[in-house]
Formats: structure tokens, C-alpha cells, sequence
């Protein structure tokens, strides 16, 4: 590829209109970072060949799918740092409050835009704003995957149905995509812009700009990439054989840095290709961050119902209403959930887990949800209350891998029939036995007590 264009399979047009003269504007959404960002150096290269300047904008919703004022925090703290990043590149960075439709379509009038670029997202929520702008303007409007290495439309024009099926396919096209990023640190002449309000953003969807929980990671481009930093310098090396206990300090913690676009799967995986490590952890890695990670946009991408009870396959449903009926030894409701006031310590110290750092390590994040199944009244109120749970508490939640890590769970989503049981049917079942055969519960335990 050559160094000043990015794929074509990246990019989709999402409406044609004649190329017309005017700034290229990014409409950032889901990839919050300025460096190795393919919808940023789509529409600078583009802008870069109509010389013209390119711009970005963000549109605030006040609220995104069960998002905490915490939340906004984190990502607003991101996204100043991309302003200031932008600065240095003569970009200016604009800040729309309210629903896109309503907001971006003056804006681009206003400052007389030639050409739309935006991300790509596999969410409902992306795609009704997407679809709405696009019925009030009328200019070339494109969306470019920046998320995933290979991209989802190229990757399987199909629903997956297991990383069985879906590797191979990924895997043949790495060499494609797994590529170094083109630089592109051109500084534009910078148009006069006025600068965003980031008192009114802070205070009207973010609680004020107060501090993050104290156990939460610090936002931003830069700590994300120190914290991948350290993860290659000190984690990676057990991944493989450590990834399942969460006592074990292995975890990435990568994960809300890539739900809010802070840091590029891309890099990460060339940066693991670069760690002297075994080949074994590098190869655990891989399985986590491009054929997991992008199995679950392709689920987002071709079901509809990716957050839903709707949207498990027929065996797994048919399974479970067979044993919907059966006793339910224990049953709570969301509030009890999410207080952690459970009869059994593991599933507490995992809520708990949840509450203090915003996320669950990612096996025990199983067990959590499958023991919502196992205490619901139904199989179809677990799915919901531990997708609730998840796009409420989890720094890394309200995004694909959330939803189809419930979806796995309690519907079977990518995974098979197992041998059948009381109300799990014949979805795959975990006890707190599996879980002591693979750490130590008790120190788990205690360090999520309180
Ligand atoms: N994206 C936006 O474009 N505007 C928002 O206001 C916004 C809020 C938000 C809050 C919490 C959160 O976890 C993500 C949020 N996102 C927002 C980004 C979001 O990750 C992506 O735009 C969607 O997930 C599409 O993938």
C-alpha cells in the first residue's frame, strides 16, 4: 500500500454526492486518538489532495446507552488531549452538543464542508445517527473502519458462527492489514476556529469535571500507550498460561482504551509482534485482540438484536425455554446484583471487582454473567440484567465485546451445545469449582472484599 492512501476495503461510501470543494471533516466517534487512526488519515490525505484543510468534530449525546457521568469523565479527559494533539497539526477540533441530525448538518454548512469522514461502528446507536445525517446533507459522506485490523465488511460478509469459522478468515488477510501505519504529521495552516466548551460538556453529561474513581486508569492517548508499554514489558510474557487467573496481574487492561478508540488494536498487535516473548503469548494475545475482538463487531454487524436475549441462536433458546421452568434455588433481581448482595462470595467479588475498577477479569467475567442465568427469574431477564450491569459499571462496557460476552454466556453466541443440566439447558456451565481448579478463589476473594 502505498505510503499516502489507506485501503479501499477500509472505506465505505455511505452517500454519494459530486466531490465539492471545502474542509474535510472527520466526525470522530468511535476512534478517539489522533495517532495510527485510518478515518483521520483518510480524510487528511483526502484533504491533503484537494487542498483543502481537514477538520474534526465530535457530537456530544447526553445520554449513550446506560453511560455513567464517570464515563463522560474518562472520555471527555481523552478527548481534550486529542484537541490539544490536533492543535499541534493545525486541526482545529469543534464540539457539537445533542443528537447529531440536529446538530452536525448546520455545522457543516456553517463552515462550508466539501466531504464527510467518519468512523465505523457496528452499534445500532452508530447507525441510526449515521443514517439520520445522511438524509440532510449533501456532500460525499464516507465511513472508514479504524477499529479493526481487518476490516469487518472485508473480514466475512456474513454472521460468524465461532472463531472456528471466523480465523481462518481473518488470518489470511493479516498480511494485508497487520501493516505499519503511514506517517502523517504535516502541520495545515490552521483556520480560525473558537474553542470547544469543555466546562459546559463537563458539566452537562459529566457530573462536573471532578476526578476518575481512584482505581480507575488515567485516560487518554498517552496513557494508553503506556499502559500498553507496560503490558508488553511485563504481562505478555505469562499471557498464555496465566490469562485465566485473575490473581496473576497478566490482564492487558487494555480493553477501555480500545472501547473509547484511545489506542489503535493495529499498534498493539505490531507492537506485540516486536516483544521478545514466547510465541505462545503472543499468539494468546492475537486470539484476544484481533480474532475475539473483531468476531465481535462481525456479530454487531450482522445481528441486529447483539443486545438482546432476541439475538441468541435457536438451539441455545429453545434449550433454555425447555428449562425456564425449573427451580431457581436462589433468584435476585438487578438491584441485588448490582449491590453484590448475592448468597455466594466469588459472585460478589466479581460484581465488586466490577464496581471499584470498572471491569471483571475475563474469566471470572464469565462466571458472572452465567451465575446471572443461574439466579434470574428467566433466561431472557439475565440477558438483560447483565447487559444493564455491564453498559452501567464497566469502563469497557456499551461496546461490542460487552455485548457478545453476554451474548456467550447465557445465549451460547460462538459457542456449542454442551451436555444438558437444570436451567442452563445445554449452554456450557461454570461453577465456582472450575473457578478454584484454575486460581485461588480466596486471595481473589479478599481483594475484592469490601
Ligand atoms: N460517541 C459519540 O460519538 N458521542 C458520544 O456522546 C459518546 C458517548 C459515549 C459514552 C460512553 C461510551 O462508552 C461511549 C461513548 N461514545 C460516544 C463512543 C462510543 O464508543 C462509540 O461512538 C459507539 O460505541 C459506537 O461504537
Amino acid at each position: 500500500m502505498a505510503h499516502n492512501t489507506v485501503d479501499p476495503r477500509r472505506v465505505e461510501l455511505l452517500l454519494d454526492r459530486p466531490d465539492t470543494e471545502g474542509p474535510v471533516v472527520y466526525w470522530m466517534s468511535r476512534d478517539q486518538r489522533v495517532r495510527h487512526n485510518w478515518a483521520l488519515l483518510f480524510a487528511r490525505f483526502r484533504a491533503q489532495s484537494m487542498r483543502q484543510p481537514a477538520a474534526v468534530v465530535f457530537t456530544l449525546a447526553p445520554s449513550f446507552a446506560g453511560a455513567s457521568p464517570a464515563h463522560y469523565r474518562f472520555m471527555l479527559t481523552g478527548l481534550r488531549e486529542v484537541e490539544k494533539d490536533l492543535e499541534k497539526l493545525g486541526i482545529p477540533f469543534f464540539l457539537l452538543f445533542g443528537e447529531p441530525a440536529e446538530t452536525l448538518p448546520g455545522f457543516l454548512d456553517e463552515i462550508g464542508a466539501g466531504t464527510l469522514v467518519t468512523d465505523y461502528s457496528p452499534l445500532n446507536i452508530s447507525r441510526r445517527w449515521k443514517s439520520a445525517v445522511s438524509q440532510s446533507i449533501v456532500i460525499r459522506f464516507f465511513e472508514v473502519d479504524a477499529h479493526n485490523i481487518v476490516p469487518c465488511r472485508t473480514a466475512s460478509g456474513k454472521q460468524e458462527f465461532a472463531a472456528r469459522t471466523f480465523r481462518p478468515k481473518i488470518t489470511a488477510l493479516l498480511g494485508d492489514f497487520l501493516t505499519p501505519f503511514p506517517e502523517n504529521n504535516l502541520r495545515q495552516a490552521s483556520f480560525p476556529h473558537a474553542p470547544p466548551d469543555w466546562i459546559r460538556a463537563f458539566d452537562s453529561v459529566a457530573g462536573g469535571s471532578g476526578s476518575l474513581p481512584d482505581a480507575w486508569p488515567e485516560s487518554g492517548e498517552k496513557a494508553a500507550g503506556a499502559r500498553l508499554g507496560t503490558f508488553l514489558a511485563n504481562g505478555l510474557r505469562n499471557y498464555a498460561d496465566k490469562r485465566n487467573d485473575p490473581n496473576a496481574g497478566t490482564v492487558s487492561h487494555l480493553s477501555p482504551y480500545l472501547h473509547f478508540g484511545q489506542i489503535s488494536a493495529q499498534e498493539c498487535a505490531l507492537c506485540a509482534l516486536e516483544a521478545d516473548v514466547p510465541a505462545t503469548s503472543r499468539q494468546a494475545f492475537h486470539e484476544e485482540l484481533i480474532v475475539r475482538r473483531e468476531l465481535s463487531d462481525n456479530y454487531c454487524r450482522y445481528n441486529r438484536h447483539y443486545d438482546s436475549y432476541a439475538g441468541i441462536p435457536a438451539w441455545a433458546r429453545e434449550s433454555l425455554e425447555k428449562h425456564a421452568l425449573d427451580a431457581r434455588y436462589h433468584l435476585y433481581g438487578e438491584s441485588e446484583f448490582a449491590a453484590a448482595l448475592t448468597h455466594d462470595g466469588l459472585w460478589n467479588a466479581a460484581q465488586r471487582e466490577l464496581l471499584a475498577t470498572g471491569t471483571i477479569h475475563g474469566y471470572m467475567r464469565m462466571y458472572w454473567a452465567k451465575k446471572i442465568l443461574e439466579w434470574s427469574a428467566s433466561p431472557e431477564e439475565a440477558f438483560n440484567t447483565a447487559v444493564a450491569l455491564n453498559d452501567r459499571y464497566a469502563l469497557d462496557g456499551r461496546d461490542p465485546n460487552g455485548y457478545v460476552g453476554v451474548a456467550w454466556s447465557i445465549g451460547g453466541v460462538h459457542d456449542r451445545p454442551w451436555f444438558e443440566r437444570p436451567v442452563f439447558g445445554k449452554v456450557r456451565y461454570m461453577n465456582a469449582a472450575g473457578c478454584a481448579r484454575k486460581f485461588d478463589v480466596k486471595s481473589y476473594i479478599r481483594r475484592f472484599s469490601s
